[in-house]
């Protein structure tokens, strides 16, 4: 058999000898920012990387290679970069800042940070919508969250409140379906971030003691116009105790020193799709630009004889307690003054817990804080993966804290020793409880008849629904109240179910018959639907003008935004007047310009623009002047973005400041003679328009019901 002939073996190929990995091509990746001193890029390992471009493949066009643990790594970090959205309150801006005490209230309360005028306690705080979810929009009608945690020397106190005084519910027990019903509706998956579909007002409907947080909530509050021109409670009545122990209780309330200021509903609405994060870029540019926002903390203090002869039940969190009752007391400011480093260590993994109390503090009986006292421990552990979260920067405090806690995911810490118990006697150094730390108050419990019977039970004293929801409404200014009917025409029509808009109007007519109609009227209905039994008829009480917006707006530039639409050949001069009055006046100004290379003014100089006109609405502005030259005005009255700005505004009852050059825009806005329509070169007249808004104007615009 012959031999087969094995092919000769090919001599090895000369190889080259592979090439250095910092010969090998990276990829075409620039680094525009060269220079600075750039610390090596390293593994979460520490271990310093040649390649941050390229996986490690088989061949430059081989598979990739599962030993690649730097791409592992990177991947696997990256698929877990997003923990469980809140699943209220899901999208927010916080802000660190400082409370300063400007009044002790060393009587009442033994807690440090309201004892010595000028303390300065650090904060953090965090502003958000309800219903929608983290990537939401911001001007959604809805209620504010407004939660502050206060970093004391005796630990964290979480004041966790809202932008209204009360809530929708009595009892813990209603919060998942009350959720459940705003929530995007299950089986489809929308509305986003909207309260008004069916199953929201199906509950609200079935669920008569919501209607005080109903008119809150279709009231312009809902609709605020900046996170820095809100007010904030704390809804529930807490207690402050003294060194012996002794109980006043407290309502908590933020006032803004910008003063309240509200968006209306159209603009809220277009504000939706011109900016996404309107409110978290106005809060942003504000605190970086040196504008700090500030609040007053006030208290509401009352004895439990006081409360006694309240003509309902504080413990009731859908009633509040008028100032006219009881006055508010400042005792201090808050003010912010620097955002996060980080969105999403410190605005997302924030874990605010109004069980968080300090010595000297003490909650209430009221059934929802009660549940709340639970719930948002527990909600951390999901959100934030484990028992450690306290140990995150943003949560934890800036006081010493020890105890015989240990391990658990994520443990940051080291303890040391071997006692991780107590009573123990091997570690000298081990913590101990301490006669300053907290005590709960000694309520006695049996001071009320019912009292020590077990039961699921709802005190007859939180039956009256109707008394408060009529307070608020007739508080309010005659614009005010045309804006309630309004929301709820709006909400109501967009509820599919006829018996659903029908109840809800059923329960107006128990709280103000004029307002019952002017909605039914809205809605189309030929007659008054039934009014549903009432367990306890409503009372007058005195109107509280402090509920209103307008009543609490300041005429003030401060804070707020001016917008000048210029064009090529606008008048130099005017421009530079406008701009200084407004400027003096405390607002920022915005040029906008039909290109953003801005405009070659009347002096022969380019004014370059801050926005371009098709993404700068007047939305964003507070008030807007028009500077063109007769032959821009003409071209810009046919440009769609150019009368939305002008007609926009003056649909928004802002105030406009316009040149002769502008007339020909303001006409084709169908802009006629009006107040706060001023002549651009009167600077001082611009700034009082501006300082408000026009509220006569808008019933010659819109027909609210
Ligand atoms: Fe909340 N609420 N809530 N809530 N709430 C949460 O906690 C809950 C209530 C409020 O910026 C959750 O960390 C129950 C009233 C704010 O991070 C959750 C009940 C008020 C924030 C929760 C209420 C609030 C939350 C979701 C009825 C005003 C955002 C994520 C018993 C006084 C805080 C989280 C932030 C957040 C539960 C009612 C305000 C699930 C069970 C009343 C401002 O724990």
């Amino acid at each position: 058999m012959a031999a087969k002939k094995t092919p000769a073996k090919s001599p090895p190929a000369a190889r080259k000898p592979a090439p250095d990995q910092a010969e090998r091509g990276h990829g075409d990746e620039l680094h525009q920012h060269a220079g600075g001193t750039h610390p090596p890029l390293t593994t979460n390992q520490g271990v310093p990387l040649a390649d941050n471009q390229n996986s490690l493949k088989a061949g430059p066009r081989g598979p990739t290679l599962l030993e690649d643990f730097i791409l592992r790594e990177k991947i696997t970090h990256f698929d877990h970069e997003r923990i469980p959205e809140r699943i209220v309150h899901a999208r927010g801006t916080g802000v660190h800042g400082y409370f300063e005490l400007t009044k002790s209230l060393a009587k009442y309360t033994s807690a440090a940070l309201f004892n010595e005028v000028g303390q300065r306690t650090p904060v953090f705080a965090r502003f958000s919508t309800v219903a929608g979810g983290a990537g939401s929009v911001d001007t959604p009608r809805d209620v504010r969250g407004f939660a502050v945690k206060f970093y004391t020397q005796q630990g964290n106190f979480d004041l966790v409140g809202n932008n209204v005084p009360v809530f929708f519910i009595q009892d813990a027990m209603k919060f998942p379906d009350l959720v459940h019903s705003v929530k995007m509706e299950p089986d489809r998956g929308y509305p986003q971030a909207a309260a008004a579909h069916d199953t929201f007002w199906d509950f609200i409907s079935l669920t008569p003691e919501s209607m005080h947080t109903i008119f809150w909530a279709m009231s312009d509050r809902a609709i605020p116009r900046s996170l820095r021109m809100i007010e904030g409670f704390g809804v529930h009545s807490f207690r402050l105790l003294d060194a012996k122990g002794k109980s006043t209780f407290v309502k908590f309330h933020w006032r803004p020193q910008l003063g309240l200021q509200s968006t209306v509903w159209d603009e809220a609405v277009k504000l939706q799709g011109c900016d996404n994060d309107f409110h978290r870029r106005d809060m942003f540019e504000a605190v970086q630009s040196g504008n700090f926002p500030a609040w007053d903390l006030a208290v509401q203090l009352f004895t439990e004889e006081q409360a006694d002869a309240f003509p309902f039940d504080h413990l009731d969190p859908t009633k509040l307690v008028p100032e006219e009752l009881v006055p508010l007391t400042v005792v201090g400011r808050m003010v912010l003054d620097r955002m996060p480093d980080n969105f999403f260590a410190e605005t997302e993994q924030v874990a605010f817990c109004p069980a968080n109390i300090v010595p000297g503090i003490d909650f209430s009986n009221d059934p929802l804080l009660q549940g709340r006292l639970f719930s948002y421990l527990d909600t951390q552990l999901i959100r934030l993966g484990g028992p450690n979260f306290h140990q995150i920067p943003i949560n934890a405090p800036k006081c010493p804290f020890a105890n015989q806690q240990r391990d658990g995911h994520m443990q940051m810490q080291v303890p040391k020793g071997r006692v991780a118990y107590e009573p123990s006697s091997l570690d000298p150094t081990s913590a101990r409880a301490t006669p300053a730390g907290f005590r709960s108050f000694a309520e006695h419990l049996a001071n009320q008849a019912d009292d020590g019977v077990k039961g699921r039970i709802r005190p007859e004293t939180f039956a009256d629904h109707y008394s408060q929801p009529r307070l608020f409404y007739r508080s309010q200014t005659k614009f005010e109240q045309a804006h309630i009917a309004a929301a709820f025409v709006f909400e109501l029509s967009k509820v599919e179910t006829a018996h659903v808009r029908e109840l809800i109007v059923g329960h107006l007519r128990h709280i103000d018959t004029d307002l019952a109609q002017r909605v039914a009227n809205g809605l189309g209905m030929d007659a008054l639907p039934p009014a549903p039994p009432a367990k306890v008829p409503a009372i007058d009480m005195p109107p509280s003008p402090a509920l209103q917006i307008i009543g609490k707006m300041k005429p003030t530039l401060q804070g707020r935004a001016v917008g000048i639409l210029v064009d090529d050949g606008s008048n130099a001069a005017t421009i530079k007047a406008l701009r200084k009055a407004a400027e003096d006046a405390g607002a920022t100004v915005k040029i906008v310009a039909p290109k953003l290379g801005g405009a070659m003014l009347s002096d022969r100089k380019k004014l370059p623009a801050d926005g371009q006109l098709a993404g700068t609405p007047s939305l964003v502005f507070d008030a807007v002047a028009v500077v063109l030259s007769d032959e821009a005005g003409k071209r810009l009255a046919k440009e769609a973005a150019a009368v939305d700005f002008v007609r926009d505004a003056f649909g928004h009852l802002k105030a406009i400041a316009a040149d002769a050059g502008a007339q020909a825009l303001l006409k084709a806005g169908g802009i006629g003679k009006d107040p706060g329509v001023v002549d651009a070169g009167d600077g001082k007249a611009f700034v009082k328009a501006a300082q408000t808004r026009q509220w006569e104007r808008e019933p010659k615009l819109r027909t609210l019901p």
